[in-house]
């Protein structure tokens, strides 16, 4: 166990360096052979992003949310969400409160399309309105209409947003679901909003400098990967 904390612990300090102030060029994070992790401007954000809501005094990502527009007349970023004890509703913030640390970590979908990212779009506007599915042990579910699932038409945060990339191959007018871009992680009937970050067609991107905090869960990330990779190999 003490070699285990000491392995951990050296792996912290020799890597710590290796994240930049900028945000930029953090070769240790999981989709780093795809593209190195950016720092964007907001001008880049695009339609179909997926925002990361983060409660750093536990290093967790605790909600998700998807981008669908900039509205110049009032300088607002709109974005769609299933918050808890509520309905599936837009979402409205400046950008002060995208680019604190609490919220500036967004994601986007590489191998989406325009037309899947539209689609994606669509079907999670259709679920405006839907109820909160307050039961995280039920398993997630992408078809709204599953005779069989007391909770398909009720969805949590990170549900909503993998349901939407899920779906996105079809118009929700064709009633035709699954099938599309699956953006969890490590499948398995939960999808949380790790999941979604860490999944390898999820590019990560932040508007600001990485906190400390950051980098530790960057760190964090890339240690667990290479702990399930290892468990993988010899199981
Ligand atoms: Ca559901
Ligand atoms: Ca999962």
């Amino acid at each position: 166990m003490k070699k285990i904390i000491v392995f951990i612990l050296a792996g912290f300090f020799l890597l710590l360096p290796m994240c930049n102030q900028n945000g930029q060029s953090l070769p240790i994070h999981k989709n780093s052979h795809q593209e190195l992790i950016q720092r964007i401007s907001s001008a880049d954000l695009k339609p179909g992003d997926i925002m990361f809501e983060t409660v750093y005094t536990f290093f967790m990502y605790v909600h998700t949310l998807m981008f669908i527009r900039y509205e110049e007349s009032n300088e607002t970023y709109v974005f769609i969400e299933a918050p808890a004890n509520s309905l599936v509703r837009y979402e409205y913030f400046s950008y002060e409160e995208i680019a604190d640390p609490s919220h500036y970590t967004f994601g986007r979908v590489i191998f989406a399309s325009d037309q899947q990212i539209q689609n994606a779009i669509l079907f999670a506007e259709r679920q405006l309105g839907k109820a909160f599915q307050d039961n995280f042990i039920w398993p997630k579910n992408f078809n709204p209409n599953d005779p069989d699932d007391m909770y398909a038409d009720a969805w949590y945060c990170s549900e909503l947003i993998w349901a939407a990339y899920y779906n996105c191959n079809h118009h929700p007018d064709e009633q035709i679901f699954g099938e599309g871009i699956d953006i969890d992680y490590n499948y398995g009937p939960f999808v949380k909003p790790r999941d979604i970050r860490r999944d390898l067609s999820v590019k990560v991107f932040y508007f600001e400098d990485l906190t400390i905090f950051d980098k530790i869960l960057i760190i964090f990330d890339y240690l667990t990967t290479i702990y399930e990779w290892f468990i993988n190999l010899i199981s």
